[in-house]
């Protein structure tokens, strides 16, 4: 058992900071003009897989299908959440992704040509009065729409700030009235090895990625669920057609993807914290004096630009969920 987890274990670590701090350099070359092979391969060296290459098109990088629910992007700004920061530029945040159902590197965009995100159902199950499955499009066109600017951290101390469309998970509550004795709810990405090959690869991992949050956590203003990024639909590689966004959250919590969403009186086992309880609990708020990780989480560094910033606690939206944790 320990040698098994530790192995897994050890696949985000080889594979975490070489490309990223790749990525920046890249940049940095490709803006004086110096682009090379040979300097591609001597800034990336060892890396094996590079984000982006020089002429690849935005259409190969950013796939979006046309759906029924395509017209109601981009959707109004809440202004309410504001950035400290720039920007993360489109294309290196859909370049530089996690998501372990298709690939254990970062070129996430290169491996999601099976995947479909249309027709979807979500289904709404468990303690809940209101017990339902929800095609897509007609959920989205339940609620409202917004765009909300969020910070992003992943445990790996990468960082980027980007614009989300979406509604708040609190609409979803309302929607579907869980019971008092709900005190947990429990989200399931897709299972599909078809699309997927570390489903089928990986099989010492616990498929599907699953996620949960307290019902109070839940039930904050922040907890977002994203359809959308950057004014337009979510391409696959940042979860479509549905994912969760709790930016407070190391990005692990932030479930990709989601089929399901079940309310229970139990915690329920999450993906991280079954491959690595040491390391990746449950709650996993982001706390810079956290000692529990491999990678210090004193500071974090923006993808694309390479800037280097201090880590705050809650990922600086303490007045919005610190409350949840007296
Ligand atoms: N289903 C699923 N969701 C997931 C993951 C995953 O591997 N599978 N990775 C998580 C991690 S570690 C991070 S940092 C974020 C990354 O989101 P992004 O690729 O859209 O930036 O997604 C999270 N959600
Ligand atoms: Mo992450």
């Amino acid at each position: 058992m320990f040698i098994r987890r530790k192995k897994t274990w050890n696949i985000p670590e080889r594979e975490a900071v070489p490309e990223e701090v790749y990525l920046g350099r890249r940049r940095f070359l490709s803006n004086t003009g110096y682009l090379s092979l040979g300097a591609l391969m001597l800034s990336g060296a060892g890396a094996g897989i590079f984000g982006l290459f020089e002429g690849e098109k935005k259409e190969d990088i950013i796939k979006l299908a046309r759906t029924t629910t395509s017209g109601l992007y981009p959707a109004k700004r809440n202004l309410i959440y504001s950035l400290d920061r720039p920007l993360t530029d489109e294309l290196t945040a859909a370049s530089y992704n996690n998501f372990y159902e298709f690939t254990t590197g970062k070129d996430v965009w290169k491996h999601v040509k099976a995947f479909k995100a249309r027709p979807w159902t979500i289904e709404i199950t468990g303690l809940v009065e209101k017990p339902k499955t929800y095609d897509i499009d007609e959920l989205i066109r339940k609620v409202a729409l917004e765009e909300r600017l969020y910070r992003h951290r992943c445990v790996e101390a990468w960082a980027m700030a980007v614009p989300w469309t979406g509604f708040p998970m609190r609409e979803l509550l309302k929607i579907s009235r869980p019971l008092s004795s709900a005190k947990f709810v429990r989200m399931s990405a897709f299972m599909n090895p078809e699309w997927a090959s570390g489903q089928s690869q990986r099989l010492w991992q616990p498929w599907p990625y699953e996620e949960g949050l307290t019902m109070e956590e839940a039930a904050s203003e922040l907890t977002f669920l994203a359809t959308g990024i950057y004014g337009h639909e979510l391409p696959a590689q940042h979860g479509a057609p549905m994912r969760l966004v709790v930016p407070w959250k190391y990005g692990f919590k932030s479930i990709k993807s989601i089929m399901r969403i079940e309310f229970t009186d139990s915690r329920p086992k999450t993906f991280w914290n079954t491959l690595n309880p040491e390391e990746y609990g449950f709650t996993s708020n982001i706390d810079p004096d956290d000692k529990r990780q491999r990678w210090p989480q004193k500071t974090e560094k923006m993808i694309g630009t390479g800037e280097l910033r201090q880590t705050v606690l809650y990922n600086g939206y303490g007045e919005h969920v610190a409350a949840i944790y007296k």
